[in-house]
Order: C-alpha cells, then sequence, then structure tokens
C-alpha cells in the first residue's frame, strides 16, 4: 500500500529566523492581469531556513526567478468541478488500483480511496503519523471523508486529495502550469527578506491570525483559535506583500520539482546565484527510497508550532505523486507572454 504509506511524510520541525538584509528591487506590474492571478515580481532573494532541524531547506542561498503570474488563491472545488465536468478527468484517488501496484493485497482490499485525517482519541507519539492519518475507500476531492461526505458549503474550499498529475493536468487545461519550488517561495515571501513568515517576524500581529494552522495540542486537541478547525474558504485570511492568500497554511500546494533533500546544497555550491531553478531530475527520499516525490509547499491547516511549522516561508514538503490527502491541494502559475513581461526585465537579466 505504497500510496497509504507514502503520503505520510510530516516532519517535526521548527523554526527561526534569521538576520534581516534587503532583498532585490520589485519590478513594475504589466498592464493586463489575467483574471484571478497576481504579478509575482522577478528578482533575486534568500531561499531557504538555516533552522538546525530542517536539514533539507539548508544552505539559505541566492535565488533568481524571472517574474510571473500566479493564482490569487488556492484552486478551489467549484473551479476543480468546472475542470472535471468539462474534460471528465477522473482523479488518481477516484480510480481503479491496480493489483500490480499492491503486491500482496486481496483483490477485494483494492478499492480507491484516499488519505484521511482523524484526530485520535488519545495522546499518541508525534512520531507515529500513521494514528492520525487513515486510508479511507471512497474519499476523493468529491467526497473529502469518504463517501457519507460531499462538497456542501465548501465550494470556495481548496480542492483536495488531488495527486500531482491531477494538478498538473488542472493547470495545462487552464492554460497554466504548476508553480517551481523557487517561484512558490519567492511568492510565499511577498517581497520581505528571510522573515520567519511570510508576513513578518510575528506570528500574530495585533492578536490577528494570519494563516489557516492548528492551534492546541496536535493532533488530539483543535482548538480553532483561527476560526477552521480544517480547510478554511481561499482568501479567508489576509493577503501577503504581493496580494496573494494561503501560502502559508490552509494545505500544502504541488510544485513541479521532484523532492531531494540536497537540492539546496548543490544549487549552493554550483553558482553564487541560482536562477530559475527547476529542481534535480530525478527524486530521492532516504525516508522512502523508491518513491518518486514532487515538492509541496506552504504547509497546511495541520501546521502546528508543536508539531510541524513548515507553514513558513523556507520550509519544505513533499509528497508521493500519486497520494493527495484532506491537505494537499494546488494553486497554478503563468508565463509573462512576452508582450505582457515588464520593460525593466531585460532580455540580458532573462539570458545570463
Ligand atoms: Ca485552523
Ligand atoms: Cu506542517
Amino acid at each position: 500500500m505504497t500510496r497509504v504509506l507514502s503520503g505520510l511524510l510530516l516532519v517535526l520541525i521548527a523554526v527561526r529566523a534569521i538576520a534581516a538584509e534587503p532583498v532585490g528591487a520589485a519590478k513594475p506590474v504589466p498592464a493586463a492581469t489575467p483574471l484571478g492571478m497576481v504579478w509575482v515580481p522577478g528578482g533575486e532573494f534568500w531561499m531557504g531556513t538555516e533552522e538546525p532541524s530542517m536539514t533539507d531547506a539548508r544552505p539559505v542561498h541566492r535565488v533568481h526567478v524571472d517574474g510571473f503570474w500566479m493564482d490569487r488563491t488556492e484552486v478551489t472545488n467549484d473551479d476543480f468541478a468546472r475542470f472535471a465536468k468539462e474534460t471528465g478527468h477522473v482523479t488518481v484517488a477516484e480510480r481503479p488500483l491496480d493489483p500490480k501496484d499492491f503486491p500482496g493485497v486481496p483483490p477485494e482490499a483494492l478499492v480507491p480511496g484516499s488519505i484521511v485525517f482523524a484526530p485520535p482519541p488519545g495522546d499518541v507519539s508525534l512520531a507515529n503519523h500513521l494514528a492520525w492519518w487513515s486510508y479511507v475507500p471512497g474519499a476523493s476531492w468529491r467526497q473529502p471523508e469518504g463517501p457519507k461526505s460531499d462538497l456542501t458549503g465548501r465550494g470556495r474550499h481548496p480542492v483536495v486529495h488531488v495527486a500531482w498529475e491531477d494538478a498538473a493536468a488542472y493547470c495545462n487545461w487552464a492554460g497554466k502550469r504548476l508553480p517551481t519550488e523557487a517561484e512558490f517561495e519567492r511568492a510565499a515571501r511577498g517581497g520581505l527578506d528571510r522573515k520567519k513568515y511570510d508576513w513578518g517576524d510575528e506570528l500574530r500581529p495585533g492578536g490577528k491570525p494570519q494563516a489557516n494552522t492548528w492551534q492546541g495540542r496536535f493532533p488530539t486537541q483543535n482548538s480553532a483559535e483561527d476560526g477552521f478547525t480544517g480547510t478554511a474558504p481561499v482568501a479567508s485570511f489576509p493577503p501577503n506583500g504581493f496580494g496573494l492568500h494561503d501560502l502559508a497554511g490552509n494545505v500544502w500546494e504541488w510544485c513541479t520539482d521532484w523532492y531531494r533533500p540536497d537540492t539546496y546544497e548543490k544549487d549552493a555550491g554550483a553558482s553564487d546565484v541560482a536562477r530559475n531553478p527547476r529542481g534535480p531530475a530525478d527524486s530521492f527520499d532516504p525516508a522512502e527510497p523508491g518513491i518518486p516525490k514532487r515538492v509541496q509547499r506552504g504547509g497546511s491547516y495541520l501546521c502546528s508550532d508543536s508539531y510541524c511549522s513548515r507553514y513558513v516561508p523556507g520550509g519544505r514538503g513533499k509528497g508521493a505523486t500519486d497520494s493527495g490527502t484532506t491537505h494537499v491541494g494546488f494553486r497554478c502559475v503563468r508565463d509573462a507572454s512576452p508582450a505582457l513581461a515588464p520593460a525593466a526585465e531585460s532580455r540580458a537579466d532573462h539570458e545570463r
């Protein structure tokens, strides 16, 4: 049951801020804005975090990304429903399971489904993520908690239970693509430099929660001080400096890059500034070798400072490409067409 186990990797990690320094100057916004998208100016920034426990996000290194358009919010259930209706797309979680992929599992047990979060009845070891994740037959984006659930009242919530290829297919249909990991972090930082959070150094400025995460004792007590125990309708929280919502918390978001823990080391060693990095050529997660994984970013409503604080802008996540869960979604980006590209971003800058 690789699909079940491979989506379960959440690592206990905390983060600390590091000293600030100015980032590359913001570029002007092109005139014609695609519907529902926001311009993320190209430039250089410090990518990663020096947090010692977050070994795969080190070292902090210089990265340049070209400007691009990004969806202002995560893709919603309403959005995804339009796509599924128009294209007939059947998500990975809805497809029959191939017995070849699950040797030793009896055929009657091969029921399509997905991985659902369920708080355990009592305290459990935070090392045992199987205590709060379970494979639920029939769970999919249409029925996020299984056959007895549906999307009533959740049209504006982010779509969940999407595998990487479902997300990529949606973006392709929309004339867009998934972001690279570097693009996601550039966007998440909102023009700020090496801040602890997407919005600054303070978790709750003025006492106001800035993202949908977990308050209370994970995974048994969710006090929902931010107003939400599960996913929240997109844009329920203030936008960051670029006008983008929920790049921290709510749901993890798929990126294009393959996941490897040594990507940053290699990028940092190869040049002073990594330009438009697209990730390694293949995937390797020492915790689950042999399971191809892509990067996920932004953390989710299950992130808490006591368990997993990888919703911070430098934090990295990963997921088996064929697995979605109750807290994995996505959004799309689009390249600037040459006609729309800001004049200030010169050819020379692009091609260096
Ligand atoms: Ca919450
Ligand atoms: Cu987390």
